[in-house]
């Protein structure tokens, strides 16, 4: 692995003297978008299960400090995108709840005024370009947004995030080639969660080990531990440094679990055993958090147990929003076609 060194980002957030230069507003936000995410993506499946919510729905209880994490390495200017389990990563850029919750429910208020839902969450002013169905169909998309980045001399990078199963995609390899051809200032995140609907990775992947399939490009692996938000974080700003600085692409494998099936249709307890899941909840990223939290003396259980009360305060406030907002109008069926 010579040229293509394998970096492990740290796995113990409760280590860390270094987190705390974050400082107490950084690390206390970024919990409070874990909870935040978590509360939110509860919610969307009651409502799902009171049939409020069509189509499909993934929800990414389990993945939150993959977001959270990441996008604390991010600047506000620089680029996201991702596929369609994209509640988490347009929650933690800062859109608003009330018209996320609305586009799941399809109602005109939402972000995409309901025409879009769950798979397509698009907060253009905050730089979060979707919300993509077709699995690895963001690979591209986001190699573009770099090379447009490169091209107009902008000092940005873009983030682009995939699941475990879209490393199979043609896609994800012919973008991995340009970024590296080209020298794009792009970081890909893999967010292996073990599994591409109901099939084990194993059971699709010839090499099991993603962060390795960047070395065939001459990209950078790194593998780092995806319910660890500090993990993640140190992983992904060292990747992003070397985007902005040195305008190079990185893959990063970020190992995380998601708790629920693949989508809310789905029976999980078919391919993978309640024990598995019991043992991956064991390491939950909120857990954790709250964990360091405590033993930095940066908040104190009454206030963590406010953090979440407000949070699904917040969340129930998002639900009276998108329920009592109106369908779109017929007459809109057309607009917003193209931009
Ligand atoms: C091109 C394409 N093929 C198949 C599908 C159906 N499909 C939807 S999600 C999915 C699994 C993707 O798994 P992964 O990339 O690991 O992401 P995760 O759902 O685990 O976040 C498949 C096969 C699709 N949406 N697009
Ligand atoms: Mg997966």
């Amino acid at each position: 692995m010579s040229d293509y060194a394998v970096k492990a980002g740290k796995s113990n957030g409760s280590a860390g003297e270094e987190y705390l230069s974050l400082g107490r507003n950084k690390l206390i936000e970024m919990h409070r978008t874990m909870l935040l995410i978590r509360r939110f993506e509860e919610a969307a499946a009651k409502a799902y299960s009171q049939q409020k919510i069509g189509g499909f729905l993934h929800l990414y209880i389990g993945q939150e400090a993959v977001a959270v994490g990441s996008i604390a390495a991010l600047r506000e200017e620089d680029y996201i995108i991702t596929a369609y389990r994209d509640h988490g990563h347009a929650l933690t850029r800062g859109a608003d709840p009330n018209k996320l919750m609305a586009e799941l429910f399809g109602k005109y208020t939402g972000t995409s005024k309901g025409k879009g839902g769950s798979m397509h969450f698009f907060d253009v002013a905050r730089n979060m370009l979707g919300g993509h169905a077709i699995v690895g169909g963001q690979i591209p998309l986001g190699t573009g947004i770099a090379f447009k980045i490169k091209y107009r001399r902008e000092d940005r990078v873009c983030v682009t995030y995939m699941g475990d199963a879209a490393t199979n995609q043609g896609s994800f390899h012919e973008s991995l080639n340009l970024a590296a051809l080209w020298k794009l200032p792009v970081v890909y995140i893999v967010e292996n969660n073990m599994y591409g609907m109901g099939t084990a990775i194993d059971r699709a992947s010839a090499v099991t080990d993603l962060y390795k399939k960047g070395s065939a490009y001459g990209i950078e692996g790194m593998v780092t531990d995806g319910m660890n938000v500090f993990a993640v974080y140190d992983s992904v700003k060292e990747a992003v440094k070397k985007a902005r600085e040195l305008s190079l692409p990185t893959l990063i494998e970020v190992r995380t679990y998601r708790y629920r099936g693949h989508s809310m249709s789905d029976p999980d307890s078919v391919y993978r055993t309640k024990q598995e899941v019991d043992e991956e909840k064991r390491r939950d990223p909120i857990e954790q958090m709250k964990a360091f939290l405590l033993t930095e003396k940066i908040a104190t259980q009454k206030e963590l147990d406010n953090f979440d009360e407000e949070a699904k305060k917040e969340v129930s406030s998002a639900v009276e929003f998108a329920e009592s907002s109106p369908q779109p109008p017929l007459e809109s069926m057309y607009d917003d076609i193209y931009v």
